[in-house]
């Protein structure tokens, strides 16, 4: 997936690979946009991105037409004596009325996004994420769970070996069913992190002593990548997160198998020793 070429053919490529994988849930070079929506609030974010770059290009494309206007028919050369024109009200108030307009008409979207953002369903499944430096551990709570797990970001060999994306791939992934409410609260052991899934619409910060929440709902099964993206110190940039989104029938198996296998242990949380 990560392409290794250049110039126009590693760009040819990855719209290829972008076409051909529309579910492709990681990065690609040369790729433009967001990586593909699986949850409703990212749907809603890459929407909200789409109207706000088209008055972007709209407004930026009057402005350099009316700089390009002024520089050309009022140049020094056309206008040996300057004129001393000044103020004009149906222009000042039409440059301040119609911004106020276009903001107003912007801010309406945007917080009919962060209402749906921050307005919790009732959950199905409640996870915990902890930040650690520098891994995540992953909290299950309720009756079918109870436990706790690390999951550490793999070593470029480790990844290659187990065909996981380098810096992504993880050594305990996160398991969630499809297309059910998932509440996520992050917090931290030591310093702020911040848990970012991408394709979920997900970015919030783990903060140590408190607990944040935030939710989305996997629309797709599939593999799905994120990382912490809160500067933590000097490993920062190898605490992934790898989620898996799998059927019910598949989540409960996995929970069967990850309660027997973590609950185990002593401490209820199981340490890989860090690559
Ligand atoms: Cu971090």
């Amino acid at each position: 997936m990560f392409l290794r070429k250049s110039g126009i053919g590693a760009a040819v490529a990855a719209l290829m690979a972008f076409a051909a994988h529309p579910a492709a849930a990681l990065p690609v070079e040369w790729g433009l946009g967001f990586q593909p929506s699986a949850s409703p609030v990212m749907d809603q974010i890459q929407s909200f991105h789409n109207l706000l770059l088209w008055i972007i290009v709209a407004t930026c494309l009057f402005v350099l037409g009316l700089l390009a206007w002024i520089v050309i028919r009022y140049r020094a050369a056309a206008n040996p004596v300057p004129s001393k024109v000044h103020h004009n009200t149906l222009l000042e108030v039409a440059w301040t009325l119609i911004p106020v307009i276009i903001l107003v008409f912007i801010a309406v979207p945007s917080f009919r996004l962060l209402y749906f953002q921050e307005t919790l369903p009732t959950p199905d499944v409640q996870i915990k994420a902890i930040g650690k430096q520098w891994f995540w551990s992953y909290e299950y709570s309720g009756s079918a769970a109870g436990f706790t797990f690390d999951s550490l970001g793999l070593s470029d060999a480790d990844a290659k070996a187990a065909g996981k994306p380098r810096l992504l791939g993880v050594d305990n992934a996160m398991y969630l069913p499809v297309n059910k409410v998932i509440e996520v609260e992050t917090t931290a052991a030591d310093v702020i992190h911040s848990f970012a899934m991408p394709q979920m619409g997900v970015k919030i910060d783990a903060v140590p002593g408190r607990l944040n929440k935030t939710w989305f709902r996997a629309t797709k099964t599939g593999v799905f990548y994120g990382q912490c993206s809160e500067l933590c110190g000097s490993r920062h940039a190898y605490m992934p997160i790898e989620l898996h989104v799998v059927t019910d029938a598949e989540y409960a198996a996995w929970l069967a198998k990850s309660k027997a296998e973590f609950a185990a242990l002593e401490n209820g949380a199981t340490r890989v020793a860090s690559k």
